[in-house]
């Protein structure tokens, strides 16, 4: 076995820089250009500050116009711009969800979609109240995926899976008036709340806040892992590649990137089919490479080993390689940049949902009912690309790495199994790991999520948090664009256990674990609420008093703040290493980095110095072990 060592964002960088200038060739545009473009930002935009809900403003907020012409103050309209930038995230999480829970209504033992995982949708039901004795598990598939997509719209009522989270939380989210109602419900009240004349009050714009995220994280979010995980498999480890070094010259590459795995899945089946392989090499390719860039390479690499080429801000990267044959997105997350980029090459850039439509595409309109048609005819339209490449314009950066990736919240059970040496019999519990964080042999845990921005030097603010965080044995369960910037770098790779402090290199060794977790996509950030429920229900503490905090050094979109406030208001300590826009408000800011604590035991930090963000969870960590005593 080769000699292991880290990629470094340096080495990154010389990749892209090297990328850059294939782009120059064909007169390619690039986030980085544009980005000089856009700077200095707006200050108003930035601080929150520019109100534009109604048309007697815009009204921006300076010391010599303290009130917008309604009269709301800087706090109101930072308060309510906070809300709106949340529900938008809420819904675009919830939204996939229900797009899965319709894939599941479509499941069907002859037609393109079917139940993988019967165990987990029987456990799901039971749960739930469902009768399953006898029934047929694709009549119980239909039952339950109306049931879910009830959880939208239901008059009454609170989230089901509220009540995974221990008794104590559920109690909070009562007394405190945040339990989710119907998700819809909790995205159309925030509109409604923000609406002119409504609520300027920032306690309940913030409440609203933390009600409207917690519908995502503990509502649409969890039913779009549960039953993506019912539909394609629950995600167990399995080995994979990542970097740009996983596309290949001498083969078709289909780059997969978005968010539904409804779509990608049908593309890697079909990607597989000997028909289309043959067809390949007949057009003088020797084969077809199918990888994945954002979410969508997260939920087939975790289920499939497909690689994953790169993370979000490496999107225009992959067609830059000049050997990208078609780049087949769904929704989320996607430069409208693909289109006029893909121009350049002979790369095809195509569409396949009415939610996310952008020029300079091909649009296939993909649907449950027709996907397999629709995939093939994407797969072939890749294929008989190939002979369009150019030769010149070809430059694959050789480099990736090996990452173990799949440790759903089931397999991570699994796993504590193998390695349970107690005399007491703790299969299938958090036992194991619950005894190492107490006996501190690990540390803590650091939920490592989200996005690139290019306010932060793309991927060093994830990769050098978790070698510190590592190195003093905290492990880290990772998804999104963190966990790709993780397994690009190499810290997925199982030898990263030498980068680790004694104590968890050793639960890496018994555990056969690399010390970065891959969770999966970021409405699988779902796992982790999971996770630390039950870590928090078998340590017998509350759920803000375990040793573990969220992460998101690199945050950029609507989704990351949904994120960050189920997160803290399930009782985690988040960090920020990019400013939310509330900085114009003391009272916002106040609420959202202390006052909040008052409410759900947590709050948020935000440091955009890497190294003291580091330092800030690691001393949290540990205020948090002494303060249980272990
Ligand atoms: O949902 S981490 S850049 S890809 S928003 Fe987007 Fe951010 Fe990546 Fe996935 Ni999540
Ligand atoms: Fe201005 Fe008030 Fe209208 Fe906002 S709602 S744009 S602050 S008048």
């Amino acid at each position: 076995m080769s000699e292991f060592k880290l990629t470094s964002v340096e080495e990154f960088e010389q990749a892209t820089n090297e990328l850059l200038e294939n782009g120059a060739k064909v007169g390619a545009d690039a986030w980085q250009f544009r980005v000089k473009n856009q700077t200095p930002h707006c200050k108003f935009g930035e601080q929150g500050t520019c109100c534009r809900i109604c048309t007697m403003g815009p009204c921006r907020i300076t010391p010599k116009a303290p009130r917008g012409i309604c009269g709301c103050d800087v706090h109101g309209i930072v308060g309510r711009n906070f809300l709106r930038f949340t529900a938008g995230g809420s819904a675009t999480h919830s939204d996939h969800g229900r797009e899965i829970c319709h894939t599941l209504h479509e499941a069907d033992p002859n037609g393109n979609y079917k139940v993988k995982d019967p165990e987990k949708l029987i456990r799901i039901a039971k749960e739930w109240g469902v009768e399953t004795e006898g029934k047929d598990i694709y009549d119980l598939a239909h039952e339950m995926s109306e049931l879910a997509l009830l959880e939208y719209g239901k008059p009454f009522g609170t989230q089901r899976f509220l009540k995974r989270a221990p008794q104590h939380t559920q109690e909070i989210w009562e007394r405190e008036e945040i339990a989710p109602r119907a998700i819809d419900r909790e995205v159309a009240c925030s509109l409604h709340m923000t609406h002119m004349g409504c609520s300027s009050l920032p306690e309940a714009l913030v409440r609203q806040s933390l009600r409207s995220g917690l519908s995502d994280g503990w509502g649409g979010s969890m039913m779009g892992t549960e039953f993506s995980d019912v539909l394609f498999g629950t995600p167990k480890p399995i080995e994979t590649e990542a970097n740009l070094g996983v596309m290949k010259e001498d083969e078709v590459n289909i780059i997969v990137h978005g968010h539904d795995p409804s779509l990608s899945e049908m593309i890697c089946e079909y990607a597989d089919d000997p028909e289309m392989i043959a067809y390949a090499k007949e057009m003088g390719a020797k084969g077809i490479n199918v990888a994945g860039v954002c979410c969508t390479s997260n939920e087939v690499a975790m289920r499939r080993g497909v690689p994953m080429a790169g993370n979000f801000l490496q999107q225009e990267n992959v067609v830059l390689t000049g050997a990208c044959e078609a780049i087949v997105v769904d929704v989320q997350c996607i430069f409208p940049a693909l289109g006029p980029l893909s121009k350049c090459f002979h790369t095809k850039f195509v569409t396949t949902s009415p939610i996310a439509q952008m020029p300079d595409a091909e649009y296939i309109r993909f649907n449950a009912k027709t996907a397999g048609e629709n995939a093939k005819a994407i797969v072939k339209m890749a294929i008989e690309n190939f002979k369009n490449r150019k030769p010149e314009l070809v430059h694959i950066p050789h480099m990736k790495q090996k990452a173990t990736v799949g440790y759903s919240f089931e397999s991570i059970i699994k796993t504590l199994d193998k390695v349970t040496n107690s005399q007491v019999d703790q299969t299938g519990t958090l036992m194991p790991l619950w005894q190492c964080v107490a006996s501190g042999v690990i540390r803590g845990a650091v939920a490592m999520v989200g996005c690139n921005n290019p306010k932060v030097r793309p991927d060093t603010a994830h990769i050098e948090l978790m070698k510190k965080l590592i190195a003093h044995d905290v492990i880290i369960v990772a998804s999104g664009c963190s966990a790709q910037a993780a397994a690009r770098a190499g810290l997925m790779d199982k030898r990263a256990k030498d980068l680790c402090g004694a104590g968890l290199k050793r639960v890496c060794e018994l555990a056969d674990i690399p010390p970065v977790l891959h969770m999966g996509s970021c409405v699988d950030i779902s796992r982790m609420m999971v996770l630390v429920a039950e870590l928090a229900k078998i340590g017998n503490v509350n759920i803000s008093q375990l040793p573990v905090v969220g992460c998101a050094p690199e945050w950029m979109s609507e989704k990351a703040v949904s994120i960050g406030n189920y997160v803290v208001a399930t009782g985690i300590d988040t960090y920020l290493g990019v400013e939310p826009y509330v900085s114009g408000s003391t009272e916002v800011t106040g609420l959202l980095t202390n006052g909040v604590r008052d409410w759900v035991e947590a709050a948020y930090t935000v440091e955009k110095d890497i190294d003291k963000l580091g330092d800030a969870m690691l001393a949290r960590i540990e205020e948090k072990r002494a303060a249980l005593g272990v």
